[in-house]
Order: C-alpha cells, then structure tokens, then sequence
C-alpha cells in the first residue's frame, strides 16, 4: 500500500512551524521512523507533513546546567555517541535497545516521545529520570514532566496544532545507581517486558528514592516509587542475592501494574514474570552501581 496524498513543508523557523500547524490538518516529521509505515499503511491522513529538521533551534544538544537539553530535531545516534550524553548513563544503556542502528540514524529522541508507543524505551527512561520535555504552540510554551507526558498508546498531550521543541534530561549525580534490560523476541524488537530503574543514595551512600518505570507492560510507562521495597531487603549479600531477595515484593508489583493483556507473543502472566524478574535485576543492579557511584562510603541502609 502507499500513503495517501499528502502536501511537504520544511519551515525553517519554529513560528513557521507553527504557523503550518494552525490549521489542525498537518502532522510533524522528524525522522519518519514510525510516521512513514502509518501512513504507508494509511493508518494516518495528513494534509501537510511538516518537516521540523531544518529548524535550527530544534537542532541543538548541549549540557544546560544539570540537565542534558536534547532538540527536537536531534537523531537517536547523535545522542547514542555523543560525549555529552555519557552524562545521563541511561541513555547509553538504553540506546542500543531502540530499533536498529539504521532506524536509529533517522530517528530522533522526541520523536519517539511524541509517537508514544507503550514498547518504547525512551519515554520509560525520560519518565524515570524525572525529565522535562518542552512543547510549543499558538499560546505559548510550557513544560511538561515526562511521567505526564504520556496518556496512553500512542497518545499524548500534545495538540495537533503544538511542536514538542526538546526534551530535558537530568545528568546523573553521584551516589546515584542506574540498570536497564528489556525481554524482545529479538534484538532491535519492541520489548515484551522492560524496566528503567534509578536510585538515590545520597552524598553519605544511604538509601534515599528508588524509582522504577515498566514498559511494554501497560498502555503507557508505569513509574513506582520502590523505596521501601529496596530499603526492606537492603543491603543483600551480591547483586544475585539481591535480586532473588527482592523477587516477592517484585512480583507483587507486577500484579498490580502489568495490565497489558496477552497476545500471540506472551500472555499477561508471562509478562508479569519477566517485568518482576527484571525488575528485581535491575534494582540490584542499580545498588550495585550506586554503591560504586558514591563517594566516600558504600551504599547502606536509610534509617
Ligand atoms: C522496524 C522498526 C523497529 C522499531 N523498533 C523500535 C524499538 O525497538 N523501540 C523504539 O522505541 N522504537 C522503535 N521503532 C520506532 C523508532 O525507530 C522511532 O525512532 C520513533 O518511534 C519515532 O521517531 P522519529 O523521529 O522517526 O519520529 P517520526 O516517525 O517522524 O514521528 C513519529 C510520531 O511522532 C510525531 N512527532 C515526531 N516529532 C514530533 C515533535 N517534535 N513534536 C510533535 N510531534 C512529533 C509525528 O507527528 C508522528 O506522529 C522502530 C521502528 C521501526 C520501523
């Protein structure tokens, strides 16, 4: 099949970006990745596609005081080699999970959070750090958490007549943990199941927040505060230890959040298997880290 007929604007500046967005009738292009095959599949009808690559303000990766600012119009590679992103370890650690390499030259960072797919990597990393992503529209912009920014499969809060210009992500802080793993039928998949897990220590190496996100697992990516769950088993002998200590309170969860239903490639209670082994993996994996991270003393129990 081949996508309907469709009108291409490649603006140069935002407000005119905008201004082609009035209407209601266009759809913004960044990398094509996932806007392409919808409408070769005419699952979408755009009037006009609005191509926001050459604009220059949309272009720009730079550190901004704590936060790594990632342009709308910035490929997933650029970020995945980029020096300045090492900053924000999650990215590094998820990037290879996204697609395949050559989607990932085309692909951009927002883009992926605009497409909202429940399976998507980026949307559980941005939600999990606590980022920021930035939108623009005919009143003005404003800034929207990323835990928020997502409302349900491939549905956001972003209007037909808005741009998401960037997204803000917080550079890691010393003491903090990260882990990372996702469950596809095959490298470059979307995930069956998949967890983002960040942790808090603080200067003194105690426990403070730990934070989870599930993807794949739900219509959207589903963020827990895990605190008192880690605290309750810390501090565990190993990393293996931990992680099969954490098991019960783990499942518990995945009973509560994994609400996807099954389908040809894993029924609710598989997903619910791998979201709770995962997460218990990656929480240790995490304290592991964090214990590393931390200066002075290694990690230890919040009292
Ligand atoms: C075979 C294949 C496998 C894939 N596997 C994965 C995977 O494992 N994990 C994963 O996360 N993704 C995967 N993807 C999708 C991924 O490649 C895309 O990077 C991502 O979903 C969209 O990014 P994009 O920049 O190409 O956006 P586009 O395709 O250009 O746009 C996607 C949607 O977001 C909207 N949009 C884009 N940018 C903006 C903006 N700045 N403001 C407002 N709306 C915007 C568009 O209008 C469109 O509705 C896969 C794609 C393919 C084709």
């Amino acid at each position: 099949m081949k996508a309907a007929p469709f009108a291409y604007v490649r603006p140069s500046g935002l407000d005119d970006v905008l201004a082609e967005l009035a209407g209601g009738d266009g759809k913004v292009l960044a990398g094509g990745q996932s806007l392409v095959p919808v409408l070769a599949m005419r699952l979408g009808r755009p009037g006009t596609l609005v191509d926001i690559n050459a604009v220059d303000e949309l272009t720009g990766l730079a550190r901004a005081g704590d936060t790594l600012a990632v342009g709308a119009a910035v490929r997933q590679r650029t970020v995945e080699h980029s020096r300045l992103a090492r900053d924000v370890p999650l990215l590094g650690m998820a990037m290879p999970f996204v697609g395949h390499r050559e989607l990932r030259s085309r692909g951009t960072v927002c883009g992926s959070l605009a497409h909202a797919d429940p399976a998507a990597e980026l949307p559980a990393v941005a939600a999990c750090l606590g980022a920021t992503v930035t939108v623009a529209g005919p009143s003005g912009r404003r800034r929207v958490p990323a835990a928020e920014f997502v409302l349900g499969a491939m549905t956001t809060g972003v209007g037909p007549d808005e741009v998401v210009t960037g997204v803000e992500l917080p550079v890691a802080r010393p003491g903090q943990g990260f882990g990372f793993a996702e469950i596809a039928r095959r490298h470059g998949d979307f995930a069956l199941a998949g967890v983002v897990t960040v942790l808090d220590t603080g200067h003194d190496g105690t426990l403070r927040e730990a934070r989870l996100t599930g993807f794949g697992i739900s219509d959207r990516p589903v963020t827990s505060d895990v605190t008192d769950l880690l605290a309750s088993e810390l501090p565990g002998d190993g990393r293996e230890d931990l992680a099969r200590r954490l098991r019960p309170g783990t499942t518990e969860l995945a009973a509560r959040i994994v609400d996807t239903g099954g389908d040809a490639h894993g029924s609710t209670g598989y997903r619910r298997r791998l979201f709770a082994v995962l997460a218990a993996r990656e929480l240790a994996t995490a304290w592991t880290k964090a214990g590393r991270s931390a200066p002075g003393a290694g990690p230890s129990v919040r009292q």
